[in-house]
Protein backbone atom coordinates (compact mmCIF):
# COMPACT_ATOMS: atom_id res chain seq x y z
CA UNK A 1 0.00 0.00 0.00
CA UNK A 2 2.60 2.49 1.07
CA UNK A 3 4.94 1.75 -2.40
CA UNK A 4 1.67 2.99 -4.28
CA UNK A 5 1.75 5.92 -2.32
CA UNK A 6 5.74 6.59 -3.13
CA UNK A 7 5.44 6.24 -6.73
CA UNK A 8 2.87 9.13 -6.74
CA UNK A 9 4.37 11.87 -8.72
CA UNK A 10 3.71 15.67 -8.56
CA UNK A 11 1.45 14.91 -11.52
CA UNK A 12 -0.78 13.93 -8.93
CA UNK A 13 -1.65 11.33 -6.13
CA UNK A 14 -4.61 9.29 -7.75
CA UNK A 15 -3.18 6.00 -6.32
CA UNK A 16 -3.81 7.68 -2.95
CA UNK A 17 -7.03 9.35 -3.88
CA UNK A 18 -8.21 5.70 -5.46
CA UNK A 19 -7.57 4.56 -1.85
CA UNK A 20 -9.93 6.08 -0.40
CA UNK A 21 -13.56 4.92 -1.31
CA UNK A 22 -15.22 6.90 -4.21
CA UNK A 23 -18.10 8.33 -1.83
CA UNK A 24 -15.31 9.73 0.40
CA UNK A 25 -12.73 10.97 -1.64
CA UNK A 26 -14.10 14.63 -1.28
CA UNK A 27 -15.51 14.96 1.47
CA UNK A 28 -14.53 12.71 4.15
CA UNK A 29 -12.18 10.05 5.50
CA UNK A 30 -8.72 11.33 4.85
CA UNK A 31 -7.05 11.97 8.04
CA UNK A 32 -6.51 15.57 8.92
CA UNK A 33 -3.92 17.44 10.68
CA UNK A 34 -5.03 18.27 14.04
CA UNK A 35 -6.93 14.82 14.88
CA UNK A 36 -3.73 12.73 14.49
CA UNK A 37 -2.38 11.16 17.71
CA UNK A 38 0.24 9.04 18.49
CA UNK A 39 0.89 8.06 21.83
CA UNK A 40 3.19 5.30 24.08
CA UNK A 41 2.42 3.15 26.45
CA UNK A 42 5.95 3.51 28.07
CA UNK A 43 8.27 6.13 27.68
CA UNK A 44 10.65 4.89 29.39
CA UNK A 45 11.62 1.33 29.03
CA UNK A 46 14.59 -0.31 30.85
CA UNK A 47 16.39 -0.37 26.74
CA UNK A 48 19.68 1.07 27.23
CA UNK A 49 21.30 -2.35 28.32
CA UNK A 50 18.81 -4.83 27.56
CA UNK A 51 17.29 -5.85 23.90
CA UNK A 52 13.70 -6.43 23.38
CA UNK A 53 12.21 -4.56 26.05
CA UNK A 54 8.75 -3.67 24.34
CA UNK A 55 6.65 -0.37 24.15
CA UNK A 56 3.40 -0.28 22.32
CA UNK A 57 2.43 2.74 19.92
CA UNK A 58 -0.62 3.60 19.11
CA UNK A 59 -2.09 5.84 16.42
CA UNK A 60 -5.63 7.35 16.16
CA UNK A 61 -6.61 8.90 13.20
CA UNK A 62 -9.69 10.92 12.42
CA UNK A 63 -11.03 13.62 9.51
CA UNK A 64 -11.88 17.16 9.44
CA UNK A 65 -15.43 16.32 10.61
CA UNK A 66 -13.30 14.15 13.16
CA UNK A 67 -15.01 11.20 12.10
CA UNK A 68 -12.80 8.22 12.76
CA UNK A 69 -10.44 7.17 9.21
CA UNK A 70 -12.09 4.14 7.11
CA UNK A 71 -10.53 0.82 6.99
CA UNK A 72 -7.29 1.13 5.29
CA UNK A 73 -5.72 3.87 6.26
CA UNK A 74 -2.15 3.08 6.51
CA UNK A 75 0.13 4.88 8.70
CA UNK A 76 3.89 4.60 8.51
CA UNK A 77 6.75 5.14 11.06
CA UNK A 78 10.27 5.54 11.30
CA UNK A 79 12.72 5.49 14.38
CA UNK A 80 15.69 6.78 15.30
CA UNK A 81 16.63 4.01 18.02
CA UNK A 82 15.02 0.41 18.57
CA UNK A 83 13.18 -1.14 15.70
CA UNK A 84 10.03 -0.50 15.01
CA UNK A 85 7.08 -2.20 12.37
CA UNK A 86 7.15 0.15 9.16
CA UNK A 87 3.59 0.26 8.95
CA UNK A 88 -0.49 -0.67 10.60
CA UNK A 89 -3.45 -0.34 8.88
CA UNK A 90 -6.39 1.09 10.59
CA UNK A 91 -9.77 -0.72 10.94
CA UNK A 92 -10.08 -4.50 9.68
CA UNK A 93 -9.70 -7.41 11.43
CA UNK A 94 -7.12 -6.83 14.09
CA UNK A 95 -7.64 -2.93 14.62
CA UNK A 96 -10.56 -0.95 15.83
CA UNK A 97 -11.70 1.95 13.22
CA UNK A 98 -9.35 4.75 12.54
CA UNK A 99 -6.80 3.35 14.70
CA UNK A 100 -3.44 0.68 14.74
CA UNK A 101 -0.75 -0.12 16.92
CA UNK A 102 2.73 -0.93 17.10
CA UNK A 103 5.31 -2.74 18.78
CA UNK A 104 8.48 -1.07 19.15
CA UNK A 105 11.50 -3.08 20.46
CA UNK A 106 14.99 -2.24 21.95
CA UNK A 107 17.92 -2.65 20.30
CA UNK A 108 20.53 -1.42 18.11
CA UNK A 109 20.72 0.88 17.46
CA UNK A 110 21.25 3.04 20.53
CA UNK A 111 21.37 6.93 19.16
CA UNK A 112 24.69 8.18 20.21
CA UNK A 113 25.65 5.66 22.70
CA UNK A 114 29.45 6.70 22.18
CA UNK A 115 29.25 10.51 22.83
CA UNK A 116 30.98 11.33 26.05
CA UNK A 117 28.43 12.36 28.47
CA UNK A 118 29.52 14.79 30.57
CA UNK A 119 27.63 17.28 32.69
CA UNK A 120 27.51 20.96 31.20
CA UNK A 121 28.63 22.37 34.75
CA UNK A 122 30.37 19.79 37.53
CA UNK A 123 28.72 19.37 40.97
CA UNK A 124 31.80 19.77 43.27
CA UNK A 125 34.38 18.64 41.28
CA UNK A 126 31.68 15.81 39.12
CA UNK A 127 30.55 15.83 35.72
CA UNK A 128 28.82 13.21 35.99
CA UNK A 129 24.99 12.56 36.16
CA UNK A 130 23.16 13.51 37.56
CA UNK A 131 23.64 16.85 35.90
CA UNK A 132 22.70 19.69 38.42
CA UNK A 133 25.37 22.45 39.06
CA UNK A 134 24.87 24.24 42.40
CA UNK A 135 22.09 26.45 41.49
CA UNK A 136 18.48 25.45 41.95
CA UNK A 137 17.60 27.72 39.85
CA UNK A 138 19.73 27.10 36.97
CA UNK A 139 18.71 23.43 37.40
CA UNK A 140 15.56 24.09 36.78
CA UNK A 141 16.10 26.15 33.79
CA UNK A 142 17.65 23.17 32.23
CA UNK A 143 21.08 24.89 31.71
CA UNK A 144 23.19 23.21 34.47
CA UNK A 145 20.70 20.16 34.30
CA UNK A 146 20.57 19.50 30.15
CA UNK A 147 23.25 17.62 28.13
CA UNK A 148 24.86 19.25 25.53
CA UNK A 149 23.70 17.83 22.16
CA UNK A 150 23.52 15.49 20.83
CA UNK A 151 21.52 13.56 24.22
CA UNK A 152 22.09 9.84 24.18
CA UNK A 153 19.40 7.52 24.89
CA UNK A 154 16.70 9.14 22.97
CA UNK A 155 14.96 7.83 20.28
CA UNK A 156 12.44 9.74 18.11
CA UNK A 157 9.90 8.08 16.64
CA UNK A 158 7.78 9.47 13.75
CA UNK A 159 4.46 8.35 12.68
CA UNK A 160 2.76 9.22 9.50
CA UNK A 161 0.15 8.86 7.13
CA UNK A 162 -1.50 11.36 4.00
CA UNK A 163 -3.50 13.48 5.05
CA UNK A 164 -4.91 16.59 4.99
CA UNK A 165 -4.53 20.23 6.94
CA UNK A 166 -6.75 21.04 9.65
CA UNK A 167 -9.00 24.03 8.92
CA UNK A 168 -12.03 25.95 10.84
CA UNK A 169 -15.32 25.73 8.36
CA UNK A 170 -16.41 29.53 9.50
CA UNK A 171 -19.69 29.06 6.96
CA UNK A 172 -20.43 25.27 7.64
CA UNK A 173 -20.44 24.01 4.06
CA UNK A 174 -17.95 21.65 4.67
CA UNK A 175 -14.95 23.29 2.49
CA UNK A 176 -12.15 25.21 2.79
CA UNK A 177 -13.06 29.13 1.67
CA UNK A 178 -11.85 32.45 1.01
CA UNK A 179 -13.28 34.83 3.30
CA UNK A 180 -14.09 38.73 2.95
CA UNK A 181 -13.02 39.21 6.37
CA UNK A 182 -13.14 43.05 6.65
CA UNK A 183 -16.10 43.37 4.16
CA UNK A 184 -14.14 45.52 1.21
CA UNK A 185 -15.18 43.50 -1.67
CA UNK A 186 -11.98 42.06 -2.12
CA UNK A 187 -10.85 39.27 -1.22
CA UNK A 188 -7.20 39.45 -0.31
CA UNK A 189 -5.58 35.99 0.22
CA UNK A 190 -1.87 37.08 0.64
CA UNK A 191 -3.52 38.90 3.67
CA UNK A 192 -5.07 36.13 5.21
CA UNK A 193 -8.63 36.14 3.87
CA UNK A 194 -9.61 33.03 4.29
CA UNK A 195 -10.93 30.54 6.57
CA UNK A 196 -8.25 29.54 9.21
CA UNK A 197 -6.04 26.48 8.53
CA UNK A 198 -3.19 24.78 9.92
CA UNK A 199 -0.43 25.02 7.55
CA UNK A 200 2.21 22.42 7.91
CA UNK A 201 5.82 21.57 6.32
CA UNK A 202 6.67 17.96 5.00
CA UNK A 203 7.08 15.39 7.44
CA UNK A 204 10.66 14.96 9.35
CA UNK A 205 12.12 13.13 12.12
CA UNK A 206 12.86 15.29 15.07
CA UNK A 207 16.12 13.71 16.62
CA UNK A 208 16.64 16.38 18.67
CA UNK A 209 13.64 17.04 19.68
CA UNK A 210 13.36 20.77 19.06
CA UNK A 211 10.56 21.61 16.52
CA UNK A 212 13.06 22.14 13.94
CA UNK A 213 14.04 20.02 10.90
CA UNK A 214 17.82 20.94 11.03
CA UNK A 215 16.70 24.89 12.05
CA UNK A 216 14.82 25.17 8.76
CA UNK A 217 11.74 26.83 9.62
CA UNK A 218 8.53 25.19 9.20
CA UNK A 219 6.52 27.74 8.84
CA UNK A 220 6.92 29.52 5.17
CA UNK A 221 7.09 33.61 6.98
CA UNK A 222 9.75 32.45 9.38
CA UNK A 223 13.42 32.76 8.24
CA UNK A 224 15.92 29.90 8.23
CA UNK A 225 18.31 29.35 11.65
CA UNK A 226 21.48 28.53 10.19
CA UNK A 227 23.01 26.96 12.88
CA UNK A 228 22.95 22.97 13.15
CA UNK A 229 22.90 21.70 15.99
CA UNK A 230 25.34 18.94 16.58
CA UNK A 231 22.06 16.90 17.66
CA UNK A 232 20.32 17.70 14.39
CA UNK A 233 22.33 16.80 11.90
CA UNK A 234 20.89 12.70 11.34
CA UNK A 235 17.36 14.14 10.95
CA UNK A 236 15.59 12.87 7.43
CA UNK A 237 12.34 13.93 5.60
CA UNK A 238 9.93 12.35 4.18
CA UNK A 239 9.98 13.74 0.50
CA UNK A 240 6.05 13.90 -0.58
CA UNK A 241 6.70 15.69 -3.87
CA UNK A 242 9.78 14.02 -4.49
CA UNK A 243 11.57 17.49 -5.18
CA UNK A 244 14.63 16.44 -3.73
CA UNK A 245 14.09 19.21 -0.92
CA UNK A 246 12.30 19.82 2.37
CA UNK A 247 9.35 21.99 1.70
CA UNK A 248 8.29 24.08 4.19
CA UNK A 249 4.50 24.86 4.92
CA UNK A 250 3.69 26.40 1.64
CA UNK A 251 1.13 29.02 3.29
CA UNK A 252 -1.48 28.02 1.66
CA UNK A 253 -4.52 25.24 2.43
CA UNK A 254 -2.89 21.92 1.22
CA UNK A 255 -6.39 19.41 1.47
CA UNK A 256 -9.22 17.77 -0.71
CA UNK A 257 -11.66 20.17 1.46
CA UNK A 258 -10.42 22.85 -0.95
CA UNK A 259 -13.92 24.65 -2.35
CA UNK A 260 -14.02 25.16 -5.83
CA UNK A 261 -13.83 29.14 -5.63
CA UNK A 262 -10.50 29.63 -3.29
CA UNK A 263 -7.86 27.55 -5.53
CA UNK A 264 -5.29 29.98 -5.19
CA UNK A 265 -5.84 29.75 -1.66
CA UNK A 266 -4.66 26.20 -1.97
CA UNK A 267 -2.04 23.87 -2.81
CA UNK A 268 -1.92 23.63 -6.33
CA UNK A 269 -0.33 19.77 -7.65
CA UNK A 270 -2.50 19.64 -10.73
CA UNK A 271 -5.35 18.38 -9.53
CA UNK A 272 -8.91 20.21 -10.25
CA UNK A 273 -9.62 22.88 -7.82
CA UNK A 274 -6.48 22.34 -5.88
CA UNK A 275 -7.36 19.09 -3.99
CA UNK A 276 -4.12 18.29 -2.53
CA UNK A 277 -3.07 16.09 -0.24
CA UNK A 278 0.44 15.98 2.46
CA UNK A 279 1.89 13.66 5.14
CA UNK A 280 0.45 14.54 8.40
CA UNK A 281 2.99 13.13 10.97
CA UNK A 282 4.13 13.48 14.66
CA UNK A 283 7.25 12.75 16.59
CA UNK A 284 6.98 11.22 20.11
CA UNK A 285 10.74 10.49 21.55
CA UNK A 286 11.19 6.82 23.35
CA UNK A 287 14.11 6.78 26.43
CA UNK A 288 16.40 3.88 26.05
CA UNK A 289 16.55 3.95 29.81
CA UNK A 290 19.75 2.98 31.48
CA UNK A 291 19.87 0.26 34.44
CA UNK A 292 22.28 1.70 36.53
CA UNK A 293 20.75 4.63 38.45
CA UNK A 294 22.75 7.53 38.81
CA UNK A 295 22.10 8.69 42.40
CA UNK A 296 22.80 12.24 44.42
CA UNK A 297 21.40 13.51 47.80
CA UNK A 298 21.06 17.14 48.42
CA UNK A 299 20.78 19.87 50.77
CA UNK A 300 19.09 22.60 49.38
CA UNK A 301 19.63 26.52 51.17
CA UNK A 302 17.39 28.89 49.40
CA UNK A 303 19.29 28.51 45.66
CA UNK A 304 21.89 26.71 46.82
CA UNK A 305 22.69 22.86 46.43
CA UNK A 306 25.35 20.78 48.52
CA UNK A 307 25.82 17.29 48.98
CA UNK A 308 23.95 16.24 51.76
CA UNK A 309 26.22 14.91 54.68
CA UNK A 310 24.01 14.39 57.39
CA UNK A 311 21.07 15.68 59.38
CA UNK A 312 21.47 17.02 62.94
CA UNK A 313 17.85 17.41 64.39
CA UNK A 314 19.09 19.16 67.49
CA UNK A 315 20.14 22.85 67.60
CA UNK A 316 23.47 22.01 69.55
CA UNK A 317 24.65 25.99 70.30
CA UNK A 318 24.52 25.47 73.57
CA UNK A 319 26.40 22.01 74.05
CA UNK A 320 24.74 21.21 76.96
CA UNK A 321 21.14 22.16 76.38
CA UNK A 322 20.82 21.06 72.99
CA UNK A 323 17.44 22.36 71.14
CA UNK A 324 14.75 20.73 68.76
CA UNK A 325 15.34 21.97 65.50
CA UNK A 326 11.84 20.09 63.51
CA UNK A 327 12.23 18.22 60.83
CA UNK A 328 14.14 18.42 57.76
CA UNK A 329 14.60 17.34 54.06
CA UNK A 330 17.29 16.21 51.70
CA UNK A 331 16.65 15.54 48.29
CA UNK A 332 17.32 12.50 45.59
CA UNK A 333 18.55 13.24 42.43
CA UNK A 334 17.83 10.35 39.92
CA UNK A 335 19.02 10.15 36.54
CA UNK A 336 20.71 7.41 34.16
CA UNK A 337 23.72 7.23 32.72
CA UNK A 338 22.70 9.54 29.66
CA UNK A 339 21.38 11.78 32.48
CA UNK A 340 17.55 11.01 31.48
CA UNK A 341 15.18 9.50 33.29
CA UNK A 342 15.47 5.57 34.74
CA UNK A 343 13.59 3.11 33.36
CA UNK A 344 9.28 2.75 34.54
CA UNK A 345 8.95 0.77 37.07
CA UNK A 346 11.92 1.94 38.88
CA UNK A 347 11.69 1.63 42.69
CA UNK A 348 13.11 4.14 45.15
CA UNK A 349 13.05 2.93 48.83
CA UNK A 350 14.35 3.62 52.10
CA UNK A 351 15.29 2.06 55.23
CA UNK A 352 15.76 3.98 58.63
CA UNK A 353 17.07 3.48 62.34
CA UNK A 354 16.91 6.77 63.71
CA UNK A 355 14.73 9.85 63.40
CA UNK A 356 11.21 9.19 61.46
CA UNK A 357 10.47 9.35 57.60
CA UNK A 358 8.15 12.10 57.62
CA UNK A 359 8.00 12.42 53.39
CA UNK A 360 7.41 10.28 51.46
CA UNK A 361 4.34 9.38 53.61
CA UNK A 362 4.35 6.14 55.92
CA UNK A 363 7.63 5.74 54.87
CA UNK A 364 6.82 4.42 51.57
CA UNK A 365 9.36 4.34 48.78
CA UNK A 366 8.62 6.25 45.18
CA UNK A 367 8.27 4.48 41.86
CA UNK A 368 9.41 6.35 38.43
CA UNK A 369 6.22 6.58 36.52
CA UNK A 370 5.99 6.75 32.61
CA UNK A 371 7.77 9.44 31.42
CA UNK A 372 10.68 10.99 29.07
CA UNK A 373 12.96 13.62 30.53
CA UNK A 374 15.90 14.59 29.71
CA UNK A 375 17.16 15.55 33.34
CA UNK A 376 17.60 14.48 36.46
CA UNK A 377 14.20 13.43 38.60
CA UNK A 378 13.86 15.39 42.29
CA UNK A 379 12.39 13.04 45.37
CA UNK A 380 12.20 14.28 48.40
CA UNK A 381 12.91 13.04 52.07
CA UNK A 382 12.09 14.71 55.12
CA UNK A 383 13.18 13.42 58.44
CA UNK A 384 11.62 14.53 61.88
CA UNK A 385 11.63 12.91 65.82
CA UNK A 386 10.42 10.05 66.52
CA UNK A 387 7.49 9.90 67.84
CA UNK A 388 8.83 8.75 71.37
CA UNK A 389 12.43 8.67 71.63
CA UNK A 390 14.37 5.02 70.68
CA UNK A 391 17.40 5.82 73.40
CA UNK A 392 19.35 6.30 70.00
CA UNK A 393 21.26 9.57 69.21
CA UNK A 394 22.72 8.66 65.80
CA UNK A 395 21.46 6.29 62.87
CA UNK A 396 21.02 5.91 59.34
CA UNK A 397 18.62 6.75 56.28
CA UNK A 398 19.36 4.04 53.44
CA UNK A 399 17.85 4.87 50.05
CA UNK A 400 18.15 2.79 47.99
CA UNK A 401 17.25 3.00 43.94
CA UNK A 402 16.61 -0.41 41.64
CA UNK A 403 15.41 -0.77 37.77
CA UNK A 404 13.55 -3.53 37.85
CA UNK A 405 16.19 -5.30 35.80
CA UNK A 406 19.43 -3.59 37.16
CA UNK A 407 21.11 -4.07 40.21
CA UNK A 408 20.57 -1.50 43.47
CA UNK A 409 22.35 1.21 44.01
CA UNK A 410 22.10 3.03 47.98
CA UNK A 411 22.83 6.01 49.40
CA UNK A 412 23.40 6.61 53.15
CA UNK A 413 22.91 9.84 55.55
CA UNK A 414 23.88 9.94 58.89
CA UNK A 415 20.48 11.30 61.38
CA UNK A 416 21.56 12.68 64.44
CA UNK A 417 18.64 13.39 67.04
CA UNK A 418 17.73 14.21 70.86
CA UNK A 419 17.39 10.56 72.15
CA1 LIG B 1 -16.25 26.60 4.52
CA1 LIG C 1 15.30 18.87 15.03
CA1 LIG D 1 9.90 17.79 -0.89
CA1 LIG E 1 -0.17 24.06 3.29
Amino acid sequence: MFALWSGSTTTGHNGVISNVSDQLAITTGLADDNSFSVSASTFNPEGWDYDNELVDIDVLAADHFNNMVPAGTVIVFTAEGGAIPGSCTTGGLTNPDGACSVQWRSQNPRPFATTLVQCPVPFYGDTNPPCMGTSKTLFDSGINSLLPQPRPGRATITAYAIGEESFVDLNGNGLFDVVDTNSDGVIDIDKGETEPFTDISEAFTDHNEDGFYRKISQSSSLADLLVQPVGSVGEEFVDYNNDGKFNKADGKYTGLLCASGPSLACTDTGLDDNRAQVNIFRNIPIVMSGSTPMIRLVSIDGDTMTKATGIDLMDRTDPLNPIPKGAQTVYLFVSDVNNNTLPYGTKISTSIDNGKLLVPAGGEGYAIASNASNKPLIYAFTIGQEDQPNQKLSGALVVTVKTPKGSPVSVTLNIKDGG
